[in-house]
């Protein structure tokens, strides 16, 4: 029987939210601005593609979603912080996000930094085991935290964010291009697929196979970005379209053409397929999750 990707989807994303809304302080918790800030930009509808990355990779190294559920909801709430930090008039300075009013035009900016910097920090906290009680393996539980540092750091997203912001209006070329789109996205999608591997029980192999998965889909994930910030349609990106050309960024289209960018990243996304094609049945979420990346338009 082939696999029900919409119905795969649906499923897990529903776990991920039930999941974060069970560990999240109610909005009527004191002091409520800040849960009721946190709770906006978490619960306000994001593909959720990075903690299904995480639950996929498990399963195709044969876990149960449970044991993964804190790493997942962990990306989520990284991914969630930078959203609301890169949408801050010192950076982005955008005003829609995930369909919405951006958090700092809502709750203001000093609010805005403090839910960011709160997802950051109890991102980790969930996944060092504080809200389970019982990590399966320590010694891999510890490396997961060690992981999911490095990629949000200076070593991941932040540099990919800090070489973006440095280069936006020169003429930089495809390799400070590569180094952005690998830190700023890559990073965390590659960050995904490890954790649920190793987590999920994985052995080496199979850890840093996931893991060189996650980074292709990464890229791809990141080309289609700048392919649809040219040619999507604000109401259905439900965030503001044709930044990157306003703010003078580099993107994948603009060095090498809309018709290259789509190109490369269907490579992309077939090479990742043929990676986990060794895994059968129980890698099959992740290969349509390679597909859907680069087929999506939002
Ligand atoms: C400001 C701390 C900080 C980091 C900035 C990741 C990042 C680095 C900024 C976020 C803005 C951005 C354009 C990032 C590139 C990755 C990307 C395309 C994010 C949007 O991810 P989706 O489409 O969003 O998965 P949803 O809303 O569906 O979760």
């Amino acid at each position: 029987m082939t696999l029900d990707f919409d119905r795969y989807l649906a499923e897990r994303v529903a776990a991920i939210n039930r999941y974060l809304d069970r560990y999240l302080p109610s909005e009527t918790t004191y002091p409520e601005s800040i849960h009721r800030a946190i709770r906006y930009s978490l619960f306000a509808g994001g593909k959720r593609l990075r903690p299904v990355l995480v639950i996929a990779a498990s399963e195709a190294v044969g876990c149960s979603q449970d044991a993964v559920m804190p790493a997942a909801g962990a990306l989520e709430m990284i991914h969630t912080y930078s959203l609301i930090h890169d949408d801050l008039p010192a950076m982005d300075d955008d005003s829609l996000r995930r369909g919405n009013p951006t958090s700092h035009l809502v709750f203001g900016e000093a609010m805005a930094i403090l839910a960011g910097d709160a997802l950051l920090t109890q991102a980790f906290h969930l996944l060092a085991g504080a809200a389970d009680g019982s990590p399966p393996d320590p010694e891999r539980r510890l490396r997961a935290v060690a992981v999911l540092a490095k990629a949000a750091g200076v070593e991941g997203m932040i540099g990919g964010q800090v070489v973006d912001i440095e280069s936006e209006g020169k003429k930089v070329g495809a390799e400070t291009l590569s180094y952005i789109h690998h830190h700023k996205t890559g990073a965390l999608m590659e960050a995904a697929a490890r954790l649920g591997a190793l987590l999920g029980g994985g052995n080496e192999q199979e850890i840093d196979l996931l893991a060189r998965f996650g980074k292709e889909i990464g890229l791809a994930f990141q080309i289609i970005d700048d392919v649809l910030d040219v040619e999507g349609d604000e109401s259905q990106l439900g965030k503001s379209a044709g930044k990157d050309q306003k703010a003078g960024k580099v993107t994948y289209p603009q060095i090498h053409g809309i018709e290259a960018a789509r190109g490369r990243a269907q490579d992309l996304a077939e090479h990742a397929v043929d990676l986990v094609a060794p895994f059968g049945k129980t890698g099959e979420p992740l290969a349509c999750l390679a597909r859907r990346i680069v087929n999506r338009h939002s």
